[in-house]
């Protein structure tokens, strides 16, 4: 439980985390080099590996490059069980506790264990939250779930707790990757304050000031996908 317990420690001292999310289908392998070089020189603690389409070839050839240059930790964030692969660190073992498709509550989960069982991957069982973002995201349209209400602050309170309480043990507050609206402030820190497990935040953040504000409201991680993507030079800002 070696990537947890980084996650708890750096909880209990109150020092951020910053996930770069890479998704295997839109990075080019020829620009590997300077995109390594861009992390390395980012203050990224993680690197999340996922995407809705990914084949395991692409998958594992990246994640291998990475960690000849780069010593953070990978951590997968897979759409489905095909996104497994060893060479990881670790998994986010993903519940998506939001929605009432039994597919991503736990069929996808129960079909992985057998490939699971053959990885030392370390497993993060983690309570995944879709939160009304603007526009439909790609989470949206995978799972066909509906994400919360974004007004509904309670009800995404109960929802990580009771996540919590089923031995979540991350929760992750998700927009979609690209959403227009970011999870509110607001609810974020009324979820943080009523979680003990640390909080995961992604999802249309695009600037370093939403980045902090993120972080000031009581995210212990935040994850940066697409902002990063579309400009390498963006924590040079
Ligand atoms: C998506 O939370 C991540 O799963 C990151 O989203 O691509 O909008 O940064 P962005």
């Amino acid at each position: 439980q070696k990537i947890y317990n980084q996650l708890l420690q750096a909880k209990l001292e109150n020092k951020k985390m910053l996930a770069i999310l890479l998704d295997p289908d839109k990075v080019v392998l020829e620009n590997l080099d300077l995109l390594i070089s861009k992390i390395n020189h980012s203050p990224a603690t993680h690197i999340f590996i996922g995407g809705s389409l990914v084949t395991t070839n692409i998958l594992e050839e990246l994640i291998v490059k990475i960690k000849q240059n780069c010593d953070l930790p990978i951590v997968l964030f897979p759409g489905n069980p095909s996104q497994i692969s060893d060479k990881a660190n670790a998994i986010l073992f993903l519940s998506l506790i939001s929605g009432r498709n039994s597919d991503y509550l736990i069929e996808h989960q129960v079909k992985a264990v057998p490939i699971l069982k053959q990885t030392q991957l370390e497993i993060i069982s983690t309570g995944y939250i879709l939160i009304e973002s603007g526009n439909e995201t790609a989470v949206e349209r995978v799972s066909k779930t509906k994400p919360l209400d974004r007004n509904n602050i309670d009800y995404v309170i109960q929802t990580a707790q009771a996540g919590e309480m089923l031995g979540n043990k991350l929760i992750y507050l998700e927009a979609g990757s690209g959403a227009k609206q970011a999870v509110p402030l607001e609810m974020i820190k009324k979820v943080a304050q009523n979680i003990e497990i640390p909080l995961v935040v992604g999802g249309g953040i695009v600037n370093l000031q939403g980045i902090q504000k993120t972080y000031d409201a009581g995210a212990d991680l935040v994850v940066i996908g697409t902002a990063f993507e579309n400009d390498l030079n963006f924590f040079n800002e």
